[in-house]
């Protein structure tokens, strides 16, 4: 039995993740939402829900009391591109609220899973095969967040034994709900672009790499990383995780070998341009793959098979 609040849970990984948390699970599933982003369909009947303001510790406290919360995925955040337009609403939500949720999991014994991500790294890092352990000094204030989220994560374990555990999560890449204001959002659009019959406008230049997921895989990582074994845990705040990494022109040809037609043309936003140069290439995830078993299922032809055929049957 496992009771699990999740915050955020109508956004891009929350939306999916509680219905495989529920799946999952017997228990109380709560999806912790804030007034006008209400769970709605499959996500409203399937289990129950609480607004939980992630700004608020009242309200996770109380969610975690009423419900018996055992364990919070705190998935509440800005994501890169529009924390940089609103870098105070960023600090106060990824910051201000991991502090409220580690507080309360303090306080009220839960563990905590966060998700961190390749934002964590800048210029200076190495940029292919990311080491686990390496500089991280990113200019954007996503980056900023993500950085000192981890490193007080690791404090609340340290000096109050809280059970806090963390990815460094890749672009994602889902057709259930779109992100929202990130720098890989492109590899999702470009699959809408290509199914919907229009031309790709990519706002990242050619020869600009970046490590990317598929979404099954990256609910499987939060998951498994909060089922794993700490005693074999050398690092806990957070865990480099891998999967595929390429640029516009890799993903633009293998959408093209399914739907040939396909056209995509180049408008580089200087905002994303900088954001993504500024990350690595690729991320070496031996740490992850050693300490609790991580291991990706998808690779980019396996992705886009099942992006384009599950987009199909939407749009038609
Ligand atoms: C973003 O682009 O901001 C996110 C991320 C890689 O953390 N998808």
């Amino acid at each position: 039995m496992k009771n699990v609040l999740i915050i955020g849970s109508t956004g891009q990984i929350g939306s999916e993740l509680t219905m495989k948390l529920r799946g999952l699970y017997n228990g109380n599933i709560v999806a912790g939402y804030i007034p006008g982003a209400e769970p709605t369909g499959e996500l409203k009947e399937s289990g129950p829900s609480a607004i939980v303001d992630v700004t608020n510790e009242q309200q996770i406290a109380e969610a975690v009391s009423k419900y018996k919360i055992d364990t919070i995925y705190n998935l509440a955040a800005l994501l890169s591109a529009v924390a940089e337009s609103k870098p105070q609403m960023a600090w106060k939500i990824g910051m201000g609220g991991l502090f409220n949720v580690l507080e309360v999991a303090r306080t009220m014994h839960c563990a905590v899973f966060t998700p961190s991500s390749i934002g964590v790294f800048g210029d200076d890092t190495p940029k292919d095969k990311t080491p686990q352990d390496t500089i991280r000094n990113p200019r954007t204030m996503y980056g900023v967040t993500k950085v000192s989220g981890e490193l007080l994560s690791d404090y609340y374990h340290n000096r109050f034994g809280v059970d806090t555990r963390s990815v460094r999560f890749p672009g994602l890449i889902s057709y259930v709900t779109p992100p929202g204001g990130g720098t890989t959002d492109y590899a999702v659009d470009i699959y809408y672009s290509a199914v919907k019959g229009e031309t790709f406008k990519c706002p990242i230049a050619a020869g600009t790499y970046m490590d990317m997921m598929y979404m099954p895989d990256a609910l499987r990582a939060a998951i498994e990383i909060m089922e794993a074994d700490p005693d074999k845990f050398v690092h806990r705040n957070s865990f480099n995780i891998a999967s595929m990494s390429f640029e516009p022109d890799t993903i633009y040809n293998k959408i093209k070998e399914y739907i040939p037609e396909f056209k995509m043309v180049y408008e580089v936003d200087p905002l994303r341009q900088a954001i993504a140069e500024s990350w690595p290439n690729s991320l070496d995830d031996t740490c992850a793959r050693q300490e609790w078993g991580w291991k990706p299922e998808y690779d980019l032809d396996a992705m886009t098979k099942d992006m384009i055929e599950k987009l199909r049957i939407r749009f038609g």
